[in-house]
């Protein structure tokens, strides 16, 4: 397939530089790139993705590739594509299918396109591509080996399918990778969730308060970078465990409504819906910054914000104002989607690189063992999280200490007690 489409092909140079960029940030992933150039493991194998057009993205892609997969791509959500990346990698011969500001409709056409060349592997960030599968072309599923998921929600949603016996293949939870999971939604969302607001709106954190709803691992990344900008930061949550950890992390917890009088900037990280509604905006301070760290653009109720508001204006990009009937002013960024992604570039390059070693290294698993694995949400081995922080590590010029064989034996052994 050498088709394509993208906004503008004529961008391909200045994404390239981008990817260029990029590159240089992913050790791991250029040096497993190297490896698999050689022995080409994903020969004669398609892959389709759907996951966020980024310029680590497209290093993830072109290493496909060069691992001799083909691959087919669309983006994975309607506002995180970089054109420019797009238009880079359309130019380099990869059927590529997305542009920034998808309708719903041309979101699924995108993904539906990918899907043409019969893959044999797949990858999703959020499950539309597995779930479009399952839901509109069940035969397809036939030719597919297993795939591979990269985000909470999406795991979430695929457990929820495997639990009702839906799956037609084996997936692997990429997400849950402690290479991924620690790192990625921890210290990328962390960061790359306050870039969006900061590009959005430049205001000053310090004395401030932010309301960060959920800790869960993007919450908590959240949370930890906006305390060190200066900001007092409050945590609301619904699980006990998460809620006592944010506690002992230092952070206030309060219900959502308590933390109303004082909260100026509100970051969703929950993967819930409704998570801010009509009763909270009403009750919010004028000029309460909204952004949703989480995956869905649901957790903020735009419908009862809307009908709340006497009118709506982009006072900046990303950034949109809505005017209550009293005269109160309510900023939702990034039209309540993923706003790291939206509003900003998404996770840095240098974490990625873990997220995205481990879909390679994932995708060759499933190669080699995927007809072996049930239909349900699968880890990946160990041994796939060990290499990616051990190669992540020596990128770092950090080296650790070994076991000697006597505690080897001693930390298998049980007989040695008091
Ligand atoms: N995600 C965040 N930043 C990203 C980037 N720079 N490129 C591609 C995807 C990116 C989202 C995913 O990492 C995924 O971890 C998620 O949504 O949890």
């Amino acid at each position: 397939m050498t088709d394509y489409k993208v906004r503008d092909i004529g961008l391909a140079k200045q994404g390239q530089l981008k990817i260029d960029w990029a590159e240089s940030r992913m050790p791991v992933l250029m040096q497993l790139r190297r490896k698999y150039a050689k022995s080409k493991p994903l020969k004669g194998y398609r892959i389709a993705g759907c996951l966020h057009v980024t310029k680590e993205t497209a290093v993830l892609v072109k290493t496909f590739v060069a691992a001799g997969a083909e691959v087919a791509w669309s983006g994975c959500n309607p506002l995180s594509t970089q054109d420019d990346v797009a238009a880079a990698l359309a130019a380099d011969g990869i059927p590529v299918y997305a542009w920034h500001g998808l309708s719903s409709k041309e979101y699924y056409w995108c993904i539906e396109q990918t899907l043409r060349f019969k893959p044999q592997l797949t990858l999703d960030d959020g499950a539309d591509l597995i779930f479009t599968v399952h839901s509109k072309h069940p035969k397809l599923a036939k030719e597919v080996i297993g795939a591979a998921e990269e985000t909470t929600t999406g795991v979430h949603r695929l457990r929820a399918m495997a639990a009702d016996g839906k799956l037609l293949y084996p997936i692997l939870a990429v997400n849950d990778q402690a290479t991924k999971w620690e790192m990625d939604n921890v210290h990328g969302t962390g960061q790359s969730a306050l870039d969006g607001v900061l590009r959005a709106t430049n205001i000053l954190f310090a004395g401030s308060t932010v309301v960060v709803a959920g800790f869960g691992h993007c919450g908590k990344g959240v949370a930890h970078r906006a305390r060190g900008l200066g900001a007092d930061v409050i945590v609301t949550e619904v699980d006990p465990v998460a809620a006592l950890k944010a506690r002992m992390e230092g952070f206030r917890v309060m219900p959502m409504m308590e933390a109303l009088p004082e909260g100026d900037i509100y970051i969703t990280a929950t993967g819930c819906n409704n998570v801010l509604t009509s009763k909270h905006f009403s009750k919010m301070k004028d000029g309460a910054v909204l952004a949703n760290a989480g995956h869905f653009n649901v957790e903020v109720d735009i419908p009862g914000l809307e009908k709340l508001a006497k009118s709506s204006r982009v006072i900046r990009p990303n950034n949109r104002e809505f005017i209550l009937r009293g005269g109160k002013r309510i900023y939702l960024l990034g039209e309540g989607r993923l706003v790291n992604l939206v509003a900003a570039e998404g996770h840095p390059s240098s974490v990625m690189d873990m997220s995205f070693a481990n879909q390679l290294l994932g995708m060759i698993y499933l190669k080699e063992h995927g007809h072996e694995l049930s239909n349900d949400v699968h880890l990946l081995p160990q041994e796939i999280d060990q290499q990616v922080a051990s190669l992540k590590l020596a990128s770092m010029g950090i080296v650790i200490d070994k076991l000697t064989h006597d505690q080897i034996r001693y930390i298998s052994d049980y007989a040695e007690g008091t």
